[in-house]
């Protein structure tokens, strides 16, 4: 089975535990629980990872290039500041699908910026955490696509 990687970044192991107004109820849990439900109905194997850590989400980056189909990732702060995770992305030869909880065009203007979406295939913004399900969907289609 192929394997696709959920990557989330900074803060994002808060998910559910505070601001529920912009981000919602559920936990970072119940998205893997939800992703992994819908992958295994297409045929995909999900695996979630969040980090606080830049260099760490870099790494599993790296490790994607030998191990993973496909990237979906929520890169959360570091969407906005990060040429390294776009390089590391860019290293990457499978898709890659941002997703954002929220939507960031409808927030502050140094939120519209995206440096993760001049490599992404496909951006997802202010589904909530239905982001996620809809990426693995689109994922599970362009990985069958070859
Ligand atoms: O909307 C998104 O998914 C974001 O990537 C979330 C980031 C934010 O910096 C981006 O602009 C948009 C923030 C993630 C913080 O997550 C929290 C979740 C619950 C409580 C506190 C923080």
């Amino acid at each position: 089975m192929q394997r696709i990687e959920i990557l989330n970044g900074p803060n994002l192991n808060l998910l559910g535990k505070r601001q529920p107004e912009i981000y919602g109820h559920a936990t970072l849990d119940d998205v893997a629980r939800a992703c992994a439900e819908l992958g295994q109905r297409h045929g995909v194997e999900t695996v979630l990872r969040q980090s606080n850590r830049e260099y760490e989400l870099i790494d599993w980056i790296h490790e994607a290039r030998e191990a993973a189909a496909g990237i979906v990732i929520n890169p959360a702060a570091f969407t906005h500041t990060s040429v390294a995770l776009l390089d590391a992305l860019n290293a990457f030869e499978g898709p890659v699908i941002e997703v954002h909880i929220s939507n960031i065009h409808k927030r502050e203007s140094f939120r519209h910026h995206s440096y993760v979406s001049l490599r992404a295939d496909g951006v997802i913004a202010g589904c909530g955490v239905q982001g996620y399900e809809l990426a693995v969907l689109r994922m599970a289609r362009l990985i069958a696509a070859g």
